[in-house]
């Protein structure tokens, strides 16, 4: 009985490890296993000597290879009547395979990863939030009241559905979001496209994206903020990398300030890229306002915060020299394929 069930397995390994090309091998391998004198049938034959205590157990077994061997030949013929086809089509299988495109990151992508994980290992977790706002969390919230001059300056698309909405100018919205919540500290980071009435050209679209950060806590001061954001560009730019900080004006912070960094291209006397002043703006910052905080249930007195905001776009046309802000959305993959690696 030992014997019998040695042929049969024997026969199982063979069967799986029989390979077809054309038609002609899978009715062989039909005539070989399934024929009137295949050794399906064969083994069938030995039924008659199997013990009556045995009988039970092998009828099984044999039935098993029977169905084995059935599923092969109807998978085989699937096989080779594919390949007979394409043969009299003139195909050459042994060609290898049509390659499948294989896509990249876009630039802005890549680019925005870059700095969201180097907030992250700084303790910064991603907040996200609707595009479409209202003109509280977008604007008024921010310290941007109605018939507010600043708000020039951010025009953007409203909704004709509700004069109250609009398209968000900045993801400053998120962050007033998150601080209605109630929960301290925050700290935040905020990656999203944003939108501005803008006629476009090389320097100026209707959206870019932005990635704005929010640290709120007790005693959180400009040092904090200008530790932060000197780590932030040692390690996207490169650990010799100079900071400047100039004042500024934003309605949502005091003091504000703009960062420039030491431009990569010349490193100091002055160039295209720097207007021949050796620096370049990349940011802007400040200390979170504190109406701000109290339009958001904030306590002022309690509380103090940093902020800053930057462009994707600016940082990704320092970083790889792109002349022209219209590239990263007229999808010509000339351009895109270029950027296959993180910077
Ligand atoms: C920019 C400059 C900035 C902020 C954004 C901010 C947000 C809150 C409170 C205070 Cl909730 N400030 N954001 C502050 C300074 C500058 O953005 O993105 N330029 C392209």
């Amino acid at each position: 009985m030992d014997d019998l069930l040695e042929r049969i397995n024997n026969y199982k390994t063979e069967i799986s490890d029989f390979i077809a090309e054309k038609a002609e091998d899978t009715e062989a391998f039909r005539i070989k296993y399934l024929g009137t004198k295949g050794l399906v049938k064969e083994v069938m034959g030995e039924m008659k000597n199997v013990t009556a205590d045995k009988k039970r157990e092998f009828g099984q077994i044999m039935n098993e290879f029977k169905l084995f061997a059935e599923a092969k030949y109807d998978a085989l013929k699937a096989v080779t009547s594919n390949n007979s086809q394409a043969i009299e089509a003139g195909e050459d299988l042994s060609l290898p395979a049509d390659q499948l495109p294989l896509g990249s990151r876009h630039p802005i992508s890549l680019v925005r990863n870059r700095i969201v994980s180097i907030f992250q290992r700084l303790g910064f977790a991603v907040a996200e939030g609707p595009e479409i706002e209202d003109d509280w969390h977008n604007f008024t919230a921010l310290n941007l009241p109605e018939n507010h001059p600043a708000r020039d300056m951010q025009d953007t698309f409203y909704i004709n559905q509700n004069p109250d909405w609009l398209l968000r100018t900045h993801t400053s919205s998120v962050q007033v979001r998150e601080m209605e919540k109630g929960k301290l500290p925050i700290r935040i980071i905020c990656p999203g496209r944003v939108y501005r009435n803008e006629t476009i050209s090389a320097r100026a679209h209707c959206f870019f994206h932005q990635v704005e950060g929010l640290y709120i806590a007790e005693n959180v001061s400009f040092a904090d903020l200008k530790q932060t954001l000197y780590f932030f560009v040692q390690e996207m730019f490169g650990k010799e990398v100079k900071i400047r900080f100039r004042p500024s004006y934003f309605p949502f912070t005091e003091p504000s300030a703009e960062m420039d960094i030491s431009c990569l291209i010349c490193g100091g006397p002055g160039c295209n890229v720097c207007k021949h002043t050796g620096w370049v703006e990349i940011l802007g910052c400040g200390m979170a306002h504190p109406n701000l905080l109290d339009n958001c249930g904030i306590d002022s007195n309690k509380y103090t915060g940093f902020a800053f905001g930057m462009g994707v776009e600016r940082i990704t046309m320092l970083k790889y020299q792109i002349k022209d802000l219209r590239l990263f959305s007229e999808n010509d993959v000339r351009f895109l394929k270029q950027f296959t690696a993180a910077v």
